[in-house]
């Protein structure tokens, strides 16, 4: 495909159901119980975390919305147009048509997990945007990555919203900007949002909503992996929990089994006591030091950040070395 008019290519890179099974098994067999937090985002998942960013508790996403509207044209002069947009996990499709709004890319690279909701939310904005050149990606982007060859020869820009950077442990989230740097190259942009710390009773309450739609969202892993692998959970015998760790500087989220159970995935059998927890999710904040330090240790300068009147959320603008 080249030449004149828009171009449309899906490239699927989608982990294989034995690599969900095994790390899914890993995880359980654990002493602590974990699961990865990009298991939420089945296609249900997808739509329950777009239904959290409009809770009014959950203050990340319109106070990051409203630091786009304030600066956004300030860093598409910074930017220029006709470079290539890639979006680690193609989340509130807002914040995306404000940007291509803004920038005027040639090409858009939405990369994620959930291959219905990508392909379904690509479509969509290759529709809205006459003549950009949409590629979506469907992978694992916690993992090594390849961008699509049509794009080999734009100028890269990184987008991260949502403050997605505070589901890595620290170590991995070091490592997750080492590789943005290398697939946006030398001097391409980052442009992420990331979540500040602050008073726990607020961070509580944005994940642990009186709506119960985060409950919700944190319980769809289970049917997620009941309809995927096959398993049994009995989604009702848990219980969502969510929890400032003062120490690591995270929101913890867990399922909290309400029962001594067993549960089946396939062959394999893992026993959960009454009250036990299993760890589904960490949401790291950072201090705008601590991420500036980050950033740097990373191969990364910092052009310019901004933060909201109340210093709730940071929007940074970073160059690769
Ligand atoms: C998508 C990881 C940024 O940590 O705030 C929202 C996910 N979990 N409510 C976050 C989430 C519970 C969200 N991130």
């Amino acid at each position: 495909m080249s030449g004149a008019g828009q171009q449309f290519a899906f490239l699927d890179l989608q982990p294989e159901l034995n690599d969900m099974f095994s790390e899914v098994c890993t995880g359980l067999n654990q002493s602590a119980k974990s699961l990865s937090p990009k298991f939420f985002y089945d296609e249900r998942g997808s739509q329950l975390f777009e239904a959290i960013t409009q809770l009014p508790e959950y203050y990340p996403t319109r106070t990051e919305l409203a630091l786009f509207a304030a600066h956004l044209p300030e860093i598409a002069e910074r930017i220029g147009k006709g470079c290539c947009v890639v979006e680690y996990g193609s989340g509130s499709s807002l914040k995306i048509r404000q940007l291509l709004q803004a920038l005027s890319p040639a090409a858009y690279v939405p990369v994620d997990i959930s291959k219905d909701y990508l392909l379904n939310t690509a479509k969509v904005l290759s529709a809205d945007f006459t003549g950009l050149d949409v590629f979506p990606v469907c992978a694992d982007f916690t993992q090594n990555m390849v961008l699509p060859t049509q794009v080999a020869n734009l100028p890269r820009v990184g987008f991260f919203p949502g403050s997605s950077i505070g589901n890595f442990e620290p170590a991995q989230a070091l490592q997750f900007m080492q590789r943005v740097g290398a697939t946006i190259g030398p001097h391409g942009y980052f442009l992420i949002g990331v979540d500040c710390k602050k008073d726990p009773l607020v961070l509580e309450r944005a994940y642990a909503d009186g709506a119960g739609v985060t409950a919700e969202f944190n319980l769809n892993v289970l049917v997620h992996l009941n309809r995927v692998l096959g398993a049994n959970f009995r989604v009702e015998q848990f219980q969502h929990v969510a929890k400032y760790n003062e120490e690591q500087g995270c929101i913890q989220m867990f399922l909290r089994s309400e029962c001594a159970q067993q549960v089946n995935i396939g062959e394999t059998a893992f026993s959960f006591d009454a009250g036990e927890l299993l760890h589904t999710e960490n949401s790291y904040k950072y201090m705008p030091s601590e991420f500036l330090a980050l950033a740097e240790r990373s191969g990364f300068r910092c052009l310019k950040h901004w933060l909201d009147e109340r210093d709730y959320f940071g929007l940074y603008l970073l160059q690769a070395r």
